[in-house]
């Protein structure tokens, strides 16, 4: 075994048997690793039915009338009102390569889309029967929240060829609450492989401290503090390549990156972030919802 491999730590993977949450060992490979697998979730079909679903979505969407580019590396779009205004509505963020010099779409749209987000959740009833399912809450249950709220749902399309790598970050940066109460929920609907631009996680890297925090400035624009400037460990990152149906749950402050997508296979996934509503939710945190879409939880 070579120094590197000494120190990798695998990512947990586990299967929930019945519908009762996280038994105590789960929970404490979970605070472990910061991130725990659990293979075979959700049902295939399921995910198959909300790919379709998804693409449907897409059909209706007229790339005419938006152009806005999601910065992968970033996980943000600083300056752009259509991205900061979605965080209640259902809207398309295009990859950084979907266009080329005269501004026209290289691939098929549903090819050259970054995500779809912020609020599918609430406002569409498909996602909202695959986000809102017993087993899910049992395991949010499992993790001892009081009052949970699903406060974001994301559908990342990493298109094959062009889908943009995503550079090594904690999802508390942007979904900050005082004290964190971040989880994240990342739901495979294909199988996910180095080759299609898997996540990956550093285990462990949860118990550091949160390195940066992306707020609202007094005068409006959207910016980052750095927190902490100490560089991520080399050579800690794990792959976590699993097969449609899994579900990913990791920690508000789990290091995690996954790589580009250049090979010809899609990479479709769903994501939840999931707070506690007992915790403060900050003005200058870049998602608000309006007063008439309040957040809710998993009844
Ligand atoms: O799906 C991906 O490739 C990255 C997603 C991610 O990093 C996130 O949701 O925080």
């Amino acid at each position: 075994m070579d120094d590197k491999s000494h120190t990798m730590r695998a990512i947990p993977t586990v299967k929930v048997e019945d519908s009762g949450g996280l038994t105590a060992e789960q929970l404490a490979d979970f605070r472990s690793a910061g991130v725990l697998v659990l293979e075979d979730f959700v049902p295939v079909s399921d995910c198959h039915r909300l790919r379709e679903h998804a693409l449907k979505l897409v059909g209706e969407f007229d790339p005419e009338s938006v152009r806005s580019v999601f910065s992968a590396m970033e996980q943000t779009q600083l300056g752009d009102t259509y991205f900061e205004q979605s965080g209640d509505k259902i809207r398309f963020f295009f990859e950084q390569d979907a266009f080329d010099a005269d501004g026209n779409l290289r691939q098929s749209k549903e090819d050259s889309l970054n995500k779809m987000g912020h609020a599918m959740h609430d406002l569409d009833s498909v996602f909202d029967a695959f986000s809102r399912t017993p087993e899910l809450a049992a395991i949010v249950d499992s993790l001892g929240y009081d009052d949970p709220v699903i406060l974001q749902s994301m559908y990342i399309f990493k298109p094959p060829r062009i889908g943009g790598e995503v550079h090594c970050h904690q999802d508390s940066t942007f979904l900050y609450t005082e004290p964190e109460s971040c989880i994240g929920f990342w739901f495979a609907l294909e199988d996910v492989t180095l080759e299609n631009g898997c996540m990956h996680f550093i285990p462990g890297g949860h118990k550091g401290p949160l390195k940066e925090l992306h707020y609202r400035d007094t005068d409006g624009t959207m910016t980052f503090k750095t927190l902490d400037d100490t560089p991520w460990p080399e050579n800690a990152t794990v792959a976590a390549e699993v097969k449609a149906g899994s579900v990913v749950v990791f920690d508000g402050r789990a290091p995690h990156l996954s790589g580009a997508n250049l090979s010809d296979k899609s990479r479709h996934a769903y994501t939840l972030h999931v707070i506690d509503r007992k915790s403060h939710y900050p003005a200058e945190n870049w998602l608000q919802r309006s007063a008439s879409l309040p957040l809710r939880g998993f009844n």
